[in-house]
């Protein structure tokens, strides 16, 4: 059995411990609590440390999802949550205010770690109007532009096939455990 580790973060409401909810098997640890500033207005909890949960794909695969917290006053718990992981999923909301400005902020926050191992980009609460626009090829253009080459995909981080599909780009990708 390998263990493989991977992050998923990306700005607070962006989907991220829903994602780890819906497709964990194991019982998932969330350390969401009462929002005690701005990010108040925008949902009740949030996490504050991270969330994790399991899933065994098949007899030799075992993915421990790691959730960071979404704010940046807990970015120190990036790092000790980037050691040794496989890869790096970003979360991103289609309906907050700048979704562009969030992925450019998370790529250059996460470099380290993107330059040794393979990064998804899953764009949660995407509109009619966004899909039939250019929007995912402008997030494609930035991660591009980082020097990244991520797939870029639509999802409802709610539905597990969905998030199926960005812990397999993951787990399937070339860049494998290059150092
Ligand atoms: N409409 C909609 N709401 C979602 C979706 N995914 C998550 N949510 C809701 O958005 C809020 C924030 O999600 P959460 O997983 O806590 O975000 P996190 O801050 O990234 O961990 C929660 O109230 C979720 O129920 C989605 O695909 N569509
Ligand atoms: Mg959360």
């Amino acid at each position: 059995m390998f263990d493989h580790k991977i992050i998923v973060t990306g700005p607070v409401g962006a989907g991220k411990s829903t994602a780890i909810r819906t497709y964990s098997t194991s019982q998932v640890v969330e350390t969401d609590i009462l929002a005690s500033d701005q990010t108040q207005t925008m949902k009740e909890a949030t996490t504050v440390a991270m969330d994790y949960g399991t899933i065994v794909l098949d007899a030799e695969t075992k993915v421990h999802l790691y959730g960071t917290p979404g704010q940046e006053r807990f970015d120190f718990m990036w790092e000790i949550l980037s050691k040794g992981s496989r890869g790096v999923i970003i979360v991103l909301n289609a309906s907050a205010r700048n979704p562009l400005q969030d992925l450019r902020f998370y790529l250059h926050a996460f470099a380290d770690v993107l330059d040794r191992v393979p990064l998804v980009i899953g764009v949660n609460k995407i509109s009619m109007e966004q899909r039939e626009s250019d929007f995912i090829e402008k997030l494609q253009q930035a991660a591009i532009d980082f020097g990244s080459d991520a797939d870029v995909l639509a999802v409802d981080i709610r539905k597990r096939k969905d998030m199926n599909k960005l812990v397999k780009r993951i787990l399937f990708s070339d860049k494998l455990f290059a150092k």
